[in-house]
Formats: structure tokens, C-alpha cells, sequence
């Protein structure tokens, strides 16, 4: 299971995802601070709403293998800048909550997600659980495991540590790595 760290601004229901992936009824939790479960991290919104705090969103990020820009469908602007995938070293995935919102604008939302650079984009009504099986399967597989020499070869070449090598390429031998 990929461990998965939640980001968002106050209210776009990251406390509630993580209780929908566990299977439990949704109860009403103030984040007060960043907390780490087996599987989520979860952190309050005020982080992404302070440009001072925004920073130890990018720490916490190298506790997890997949970082998670969560944003409501009903939410009217947007918080995080474009290429914000840039400076995470992590995959980027974008998760859509309240999707059954009146006031949802998901194309819009959906474009925002697009610019930060989100790799995946899941829709997801935490109420009715809708979405939540597509995300629990992205999570399911472990992201593989590297040596530091396949992780520096990787890089080198301009590679995420996650990203697939390309079609017939293969990693150098021992040898060739010193
Ligand atoms: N209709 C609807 N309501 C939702 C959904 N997800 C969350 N909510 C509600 O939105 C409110 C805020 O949800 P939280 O999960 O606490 O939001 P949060 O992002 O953790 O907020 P902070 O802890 O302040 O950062 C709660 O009342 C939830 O019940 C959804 O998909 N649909
Ligand atoms: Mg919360």
C-alpha cells in the first residue's frame, strides 16, 4: 500500500477521505496538526493557506510515496501554482471531493489540477464512497523498491524514482555505475 499524504486547504475534506478509505463513517475532526496513520497523512489546511506554514507541506511530503493535492469541487479559487509538481519528489496525484456539491465546477477544478502537474486525477464523494475504490486500487500496489544506484541512474537521466524506465532501456550494470 502506497502511503499517501494529504494536502488542501481547511474544509476540502481531507479528514473525511481518510476516514472513507478506512471504511469508517464520516465524524467531523478538525485537523489541529499533521498526523500519520499505516497509510495517510493527513495535515490541516491551514498549511496551505499560509504561505509561511506551505513550506512544511514539502517536508512532510518525503515521509509518503504519493502526495495528494485535494480540492473541492465547489471550491472558488485556486491555492496551488502551476508546475507545483516540480518541486516534489514525489508522484502527483489530484483528488476532487465533493463531487455531489450544487455548486461544483469540476472542469474548472479539474484545469488547476492539470496545471500543478497531477500525473492522476480522482473524483471522489467521500458520502456516498463514489470514487473511492478507483483510488484504493492506484493505492493498492507498493511503489518498487531501489537501490541508491538505480535511484541516482534514474535521476540522472532526468527520472522520477517512480517513473518506468523507458521501453529497452535497462539500468547499468555494477560496474558501469562507478
Ligand atoms: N457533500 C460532501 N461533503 C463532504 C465531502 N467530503 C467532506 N465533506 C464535508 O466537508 C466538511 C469538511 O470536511 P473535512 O474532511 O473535515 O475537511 P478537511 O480538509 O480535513 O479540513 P481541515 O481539517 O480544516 O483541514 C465536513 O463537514 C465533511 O462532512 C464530500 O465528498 N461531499
Ligand atoms: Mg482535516
Amino acid at each position: 500500500m502506497k502511503k499517501l499524504f494529504l494536502m488542501g486547504r481547511s474544509e476540502a475534506g481531507k479528514t473525511s477521505l481518510t476516514q472513507a478509505l478506512r471504511g469508517e463513517e464520516l465524524h467531523y475532526v478538525k485537523t489541529q496538526y499533521t498526523s500519520s496513520d499505516d497509510d495517510t497523512i493527513d495535515s490541516p489546511g491551514e498549511y496551505a493557506e499560509s504561505k509561511r506554514f506551505s513550506v512544511g507541506l514539502a517536508c512532510f511530503s518525503f515521509e509518503a510515496d504519493v502526495v495528494a493535492v485535494v480540492q473541492a469541487a465547489d471550491e472558488p479559487f485556486n491555492l496551488f501554482s502551476a508546475s507545483l509538481r516540480s518541486f516534489i519528489l514525489r508522484p502527483l496525484i489530484g483528488i476532487i471531493t465533493k463531487i455531489d456539491s450544487p455548486y461544483a465546477n469540476i472542469p474548472m477544478v479539474r484545469q488547476w489540477l492539470v496545471n500543478a502537474g497531477c500525473e492522476r486525477i480522482f473524483l471522489i464523494n467521500n458520502v456516498t464512497r463514489e470514487g473511492i475504490s478507483e483510488l484504493l486500487e492506484y493505492l493498492k500496489e507498493d511503489l518498487p523498491r531501489l537501490t541508491m544506484e538505480q535511484a541516482s541512474y534514474k535521476q540522472s537521466i532526468g527520472l522520477g524514482e517512480w517513473d518506468p524506465l523507458p521501453k529497452g532501456m535497462e539500468y547499468p550494470t555494477s560496474r558501469s555505475f562507478r
